[in-house]
């Protein structure tokens, strides 16, 4: 029922029971529209039980529930594959040498060498170069100041050497120590000696083979000429076979060993 149908009714109503309170006692005249009844009736009976009704909609997620207990342990996996390389390892001992390699081939034949006859011309050649040093350094000796007398020829050797070295190296020019058998040669000799400022000099005079008798470096026995100093000869220490000339001209016996400056001489017929 709208809503205005039932002001209309309403209001139907309220002029209808002003109409019969005026008209009272009169025929009622029938009803302009049903009125409706509002006030609930009676509870009816219980009525029969409905079908059943469709299944409702699925409710909320429930919390988690509590961890299980362990479960039984599983059987052992299959091999894995191969993991990466590691890093190379230190370095192995030395093996075993192995065996010796075959043969190799000859080589080409070598050019024809004269070698041995060219190295031995080179030999000879440094022996003459050697020789020919010690020539010059002769004639330079010579040429500083050489002394002479009538028949002899005499040369201050300005080299330390030992007694035997001496009379080597006077043999290797064609003389000997120098072997004064008088006064002049001795003087000549001393002379020489001072002249160039020295003390003592070797000259050729010995007694190695026999002690006490004194003989020529030439094997020639004394003459009645001799020029010992006092006390001389000594034989010192029992070891002085060899002789000096000091700068008076004088002897003396002295050890063979030592080395000094000595007088060569020469035989001018040979020079
Ligand atoms: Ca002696
Ligand atoms: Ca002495």
């Amino acid at each position: 029922m709208g809503g205005e149908k039932l002001v209309a009714c309403m209001l139907v109503t309220v002029l209808s029971l002003t109409l019969m309170r005026s008209v009272y006692g009169q025929h009622m005249p029938e009803e302009p529209c049903s009125v409706q009844i509002l006030v609930p009736g009676l509870k009816g009976e219980p009525g029969e039980k409905g079908e059943k009704g469709a299944p409702g909609r699925p409710g909320k997620v429930g919390p988690p529930g509590e961890q299980g207990p362990p479960g039984v342990k599983g059987q052992k996996g299959s091999t894995g594959s191969y993991g990466k390389m590691g890093p190379a390892g230190l370095k192995g001992i030395k093996g075993d040498m192995g065996d010796p390699g075959p043969k190799g081939p000859n080589g080409e034949p070598g050019v024809p060498c004269e070698c041995a006859p060219l190295r031995k011309m080179i030999g000879e050649m440094d022996i003459q170069v050697a020789q020919l040093t010690n020539e010059l350094k002769f004639i330079k000796n010579a040429v500083a100041g050489i002394k002479e007398t009538d028949s002899k020829v005499y040369l201050l050797v300005k080299e330390e050497k030992r007694y035997r070295d001496a009379e080597v190296f006077c043999q290797g020019r064609g003389g000997h120590l120098a072997m004064p058998k008088d006064t002049a040669a001795n003087r000549a000799i001393a002379g020489y000696v001072t002249a160039a400022g020295l003390s003592r000099v070797y000259i050729g005079i010995n007694d190695l083979e026999r002690e006490g008798h004194f003989v020529y470096v030439e094997r020639s026995p004394m003459t009645t000429f001799s020029k010992w100093r006092e006390g001389e000869p000594n034989n010192a220490y029992d070891d002085e076979d060899c002789v000096e000339m000091v700068s008076s001209g004088e002897w003396i016996d002295v050890a063979c060993h030592l080395t000094m400056y000595f007088v060569c001489e020469f035989d001018k017929d040979a020079v």
